[in-house]
């Protein structure tokens, strides 16, 4: 594991060689314990100085620490044909630290909690890759005052904005070489993302939830999809979670070309088109009793020539638990909401790395899997 940081960060660019030698200690000392504190995992007084000195380095970003590990990743990325670049959000929690302090803990923006927004990318035989963007911010930003909210459109707005921002950031990162597949969970069914531009070779797979008008027609999405006849049945490795043990699914396939009205009320006044995209519904058709079924609408702007490639594309979208898992072993597994850091910028830095220690371990756990079985 160590060495899987030390490799991962060695090109990190600094601006200064023996700040990159630094990034790698901490790295080695908070991946070697990931749950500890940082007094802990940093070993002698001496070390932790060093780690928050670092941290509080005038000259270094938290991109500039994450832009080693996404080097590392593109270059991983450029040996495949196509890859999945998985989007999702999590959040952090530091309410209590408020409380505690009694103070004010952090900044007041700080103090509630933070947004994380990741793209994980991930091979089509479900390796993880690494990450190539990870955007953080405020949970509440209504508390934060008229003139910060001026500046921005409604919340939901930029909630929604993360996912187009983040196929952006894709398209421009990864290779033009490589095909991409974006791809996202529920939360992303949004009209403007399926409606934006994207760089040749580059499609998305994002599961749906609203039961959307259809272009031309009288029917609404899922009733057109589920009045098919089934075209088929595949299985696919469910896995372990808090709510449902791991097991293997089989799902009944329906799908078809379908194009998606634009939201009613918007489309006149801005000359919204329709999107013709193909959509897949998979349902499970014997889940164990105490087993919430598999039900996966699936939109997606990739070709369907055969049944082999709807079954690839749900085997894709399965992959999507890894970036839950990535973020479960940052918040969890490297106890981020605990750390007792005292300014914002010490933490955005410490999130920072967090996040690679937290992609080594996804990475290194999936790679022990593969080899005990
Ligand atoms: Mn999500």
């Amino acid at each position: 594991m160590e060495e899987w940081i030390t490799l991962e960060l060695e090109r990190t660019e600094l601006g200064d060689a023996r700040r990159t030698k630094r990034l790698i200690k901490i790295g080695e000392n908070l991946s070697a314990k990931p749950e500890a504190s940082v007094p802990v995992a940093s070993g002698t007084w001496a070390e932790t100085k060093a780690t928050y000195d670092f941290w509080d380095s005038p000259y270094i970003t938290p991109s500039m620490i994450r832009q080693g590990h996404i080097d590392a990743t593109v270059e991983r990325i450029e040996k495949h044909q196509i890859v999945l670049a998985i989007q999702d959000t999590t959040e952090l929690n530091y309410t209590t630290h408020k409380a505690m302090s009694g103070i004010g803990y952090l900044d007041s923006k700080y103090a509630q909690g933070l947004k994380v927004h990741s793209v994980f990318t991930v091979s089509v035989q479900g390796v993880p890759l690494g990450i190539i963007e990870q955007q953080m911010w405020a949970r509440n930003e209504v508390e934060l005052g008229k003139a910060e909210l001026r500046k921005q459109k409604s919340t939901a707005d930029k909630e929604s904005q993360k996912w187009l921002d983040g196929l952006k950031l894709t398209d421009s990162i990864i290779p033009q070489s490589v095909r991409v597949v974006t791809i996202a969970d529920r939360e992303a069914d949004i009209y403007d993302l399926f409606a934006c531009s994207r760089r040749p070779g580059s499609d998305f797979l994002i599961r749906a939830t609203q039961n959307r008008c259809l272009d031309g027609s009288e029917q609404h999405l899922w009733e057109t999809l589920s009045s098919q006849k089934s075209q088929g049945t595949m299985t696919v490795e469910v896995n372990r979670s808090i709510t449902q043990p791991q097991r293997t699914a089989t799902l009944d396939i329906r799908y078809t070309t379908i194009a998606i009205a634009p939201p009613q009320n918007r489309a006149k006044a801005e000359q919204l088109a329709p999107v013709t995209l193909q959509a897949i519904l998979v349902t499970e058709a014997d889940p164990p009793p105490e087993c919430e079924p598999i039900t996966w609408l699936l939109l997606t702007t990739l070709e369907i020539t055969s049944l082999e490639d709807v079954h690839s594309y749900v085997r894709w979208y399965s992959y999507r638990w890894l970036i839950e898992r990535y973020h479960y072993v940052l918040k969890s597994g490297c106890g981020v909401e605990k750390l007792q850091l005292e300014t914002a910028q010490r933490l955005e830095m410490a999130l920072a790395t967090y996040s690679i220690v937290a992609g080594a371990f996804v990475v290194a756990d999936l790679l022990s899997s593969l080899f005990s079985g």
